[in-house]
């Protein structure tokens, strides 16, 4: 199964993959390709240290969501992938590139969803006095961090836990949760 990782920033969720792709702990997923929107993005690092191919393109330089979202499909489709995991992507996709991808498309997200879809997840689970918190994949529909859930991991909010340190726990936990996820979906489908 090619697994392209599409990711804005520091990636250590990529580097959790990379991590369990060493350990042969990945089930038949290999990664083949990373895609960022952000040119000095950390997380293409990481994959050129592990002589991952990578591509970037500013979002900046298209007029429309549309118009970028087509030349990210331009970059990615020569990788061929089997599915695409958003790994810390920060850019909403429209529908042109949700329909292309449709069913090979995850993501990881910050929350036990349904709650806190979109942005400040963490601010929003302290502000509610939730007692828990936590990370999951999802299947990436038009709908923001609305598509079907495929796995959580929960994690503990402590009495006088910050936003800072709990980000810092569910990173960790995601770190646990997306390989995870990924072994399970290679090892389920035929002929990867
Ligand atoms: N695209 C679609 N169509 N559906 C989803 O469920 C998506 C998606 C793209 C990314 C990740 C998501 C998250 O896990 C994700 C899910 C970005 C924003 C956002 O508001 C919200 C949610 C997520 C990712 N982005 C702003 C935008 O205008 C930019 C914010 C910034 O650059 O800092 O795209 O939380
Ligand atoms: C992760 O916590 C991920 O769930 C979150 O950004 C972090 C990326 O970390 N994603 C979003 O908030 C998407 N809007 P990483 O770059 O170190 O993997």
């Amino acid at each position: 199964m090619r697994i392209v990782c599409l990711l804005s920033g520091s990636g250590t969720n990529l580097g959790a993959l990379i991590e369990a792709q060493q350990r042969r702990q990945l089930g038949n997923a290999k990664l083949v390709g990373v895609f960022s929107n952000v040119l000095d993005a950390h997380g293409l690092q990481r994959a050129r240290d592990a002589n991952i191919a990578t591509e970037a393109l500013s979002h900046r330089a298209f007029s429309t969501r549309e118009d970028f979202d087509r030349a990210v499909i331009q970059r990615v489709s020569p990788w061929q992938p089997d599915l695409i995991v958003l790994a810390g992507f920060m850019r909403i996709m429209s529908p042109v590139f949700v329909a292309h991808y449709h069913g090979r498309l995850i993501n990881i997200h910050p929350s036990l969803l349904p709650k806190y879809r979109g942005l400040d997840t963490h601010r929003r689970a302290l502000e509610a006095g939730d007692t828990e918190a936590g990370a999951t994949v999802h299947w990436v529909t038009e709908e923001l961090d609305g598509g079907d859930i495929i796995d959580q991991i929960r994690v503990p909010i402590e009495p006088n836990d910050t936003v800072d340190r709990l980000r810092e726990r569910v990173l960790q936990a995601e770190h646990v949760l997306y390989p995870r996820v990924i072994r399970a979906l290679s090892l389920s489908e035929k002929a990867s």
